[in-house]
């Protein structure tokens, strides 16, 4: 396999709240990994039309705004990485339609996340929400990113894209040769899923992923919370009856519990096992107001610099605009190769 250079990429879909899921299983990893990697970071707003419509052209447009506001709220630097939304480089979707004819019919049938998604109506699910890991690659391999930050819901995707990374490496192989790229063009990005959150559940159903679009407000703790209503949403979360455990083993079968250890965690930077020593054989009632004081600590500054950026309109389309040009400087290289590789003629 050819040296790439390490690249991280990773996205986030305008698709409205926000949730602590997205802080701890991506926004906050992304922000770590600004310190050691040079990182593109995307709001992918080709991907937020494929599952519903948005209401409006105005919702769509807000919807971004507010993601790229909410990066930069958590702390992701816009000038040391690139920050943009997706519709403004091309070469994402023109990379995706190489990738449609690489990808297999049978690849994508497997994907759960369509299957939920579409639910028993698989005959009225949009074309885009079926083809949405072969965008997803693209988004990804149009940087010839190496590492991916992302929660554990987008594994199998990730893995999809390493095996039309492949199919394309071995497809076009004498072409790469012959252009001068080795061995292969694309590198085979790997899934960065890491931390005590990587699966945040929903606080009404501990079996149920934390989602932007859970019907129950009550169901994820938004971004956009007032410090009121994360402490009320925490005292409300479902639990069990008895004390917290001492060991980890003790969280086997209480789902509930164990999401709300990993969420205290994630949040503190520590391990489940810390937060079991501290909290172990204790009510769930003091927990839980430790929790919330914790969240409101971590969560409250986050949204208070939201409501900033949001009103500043002006500063985010400037940042999107500014990180598009940098991507797009990134990625038509990429298109150019790829096209003389598979013998577009340009
Ligand atoms: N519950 C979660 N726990 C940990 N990580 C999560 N992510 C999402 N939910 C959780 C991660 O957040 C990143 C951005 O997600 P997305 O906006 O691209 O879409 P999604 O995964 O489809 O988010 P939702 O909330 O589940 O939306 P809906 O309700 O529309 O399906 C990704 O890295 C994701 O893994």
């Amino acid at each position: 396999m050819a040296d790439f250079q390490p690249l991280v990429f990773s996205g986030v879909q305008p698709t409205g709240n926000l949730h602590l899921g997205n802080y701890l299983g991506a926004l906050k990893r992304f922000v770590a990994l600004q310190a050691t990697h040079r990182c593109i970071y995307c709001v992918v707003d080709l991907h937020a039309i494929t599952n519903t419509l948005p209401e409006s052209p105005q919702a769509l447009r807000a919807a971004t705004r507010e993601v790229a506001a909410a990066f930069i709220a958590c702390g992701i630097d816009p000038q040391a990485n690139i920050v943009f939304n997706q519709s403004q480089v091309s070469g994402h979707a023109e990379l995706a339609w190489v990738f449609n004819c690489v990808a297999r019919m049978g690849w994508l049938s497997r994907m759960t996340q369509f299957k939920d998604k579409a639910g028993k109506d698989r005959e009225n699910a949009s074309v885009g929400l079926f083809d949405y890991p072969a965008l997803m690659a693209a988004d990804i391999l149009v940087y010839r990113a190496t590492h991916v930050p992302v929660g554990d819901d987008q594994k199998q995707h990730l893995e999809l894209a390493r095996d039309i990374a492949q199919k394309f490496n071995v497809d076009f192989a004498a072409a790469i040769k012959a252009e001068g790229h080795g061995e292969a063009y694309f590198p085979l990005p790997e899934p960065l899923i890491q931390g005590p959150a990587t699966r945040v559940m929903s606080l009404r159903e501990g079996k149920k992923k934390m989602s932007k679009s859970d019907a129950s407000d009550n169901s994820r703790i938004n971004l956009s919370d007032s410090t009121d209503q994360i402490a009320q949403k925490v005292r409300r979360a479902r639990t069990d009856a008895d004390n917290l455990p001492t060991e980890i083993a003790g969280l086997a079968a209480r789902p509930e519990a164990d999401n709300l250890v990993g969420i205290y965690a994630a949040l503190a930077d520590v391990t489940k096992p810390d937060v079991l020593r501290q909290f172990g054989n204790g009510q769930f009632s003091t927990f839980k107001a430790a929790l919330a004081d914790l969240a409101i600590a971590k969560l409250g500054p986050i949204a208070a610099e939201m409501r900033r950026l949001n009103a500043d309109q002006a500063y985010i389309d400037g940042v999107l605009r500014d990180g598009a040009n940098r991507a797009r400087a990134l990625a038509t290289p990429t298109i150019d190769q790829v096209k003389d590789i598979v013998g577009f003629l340009r």
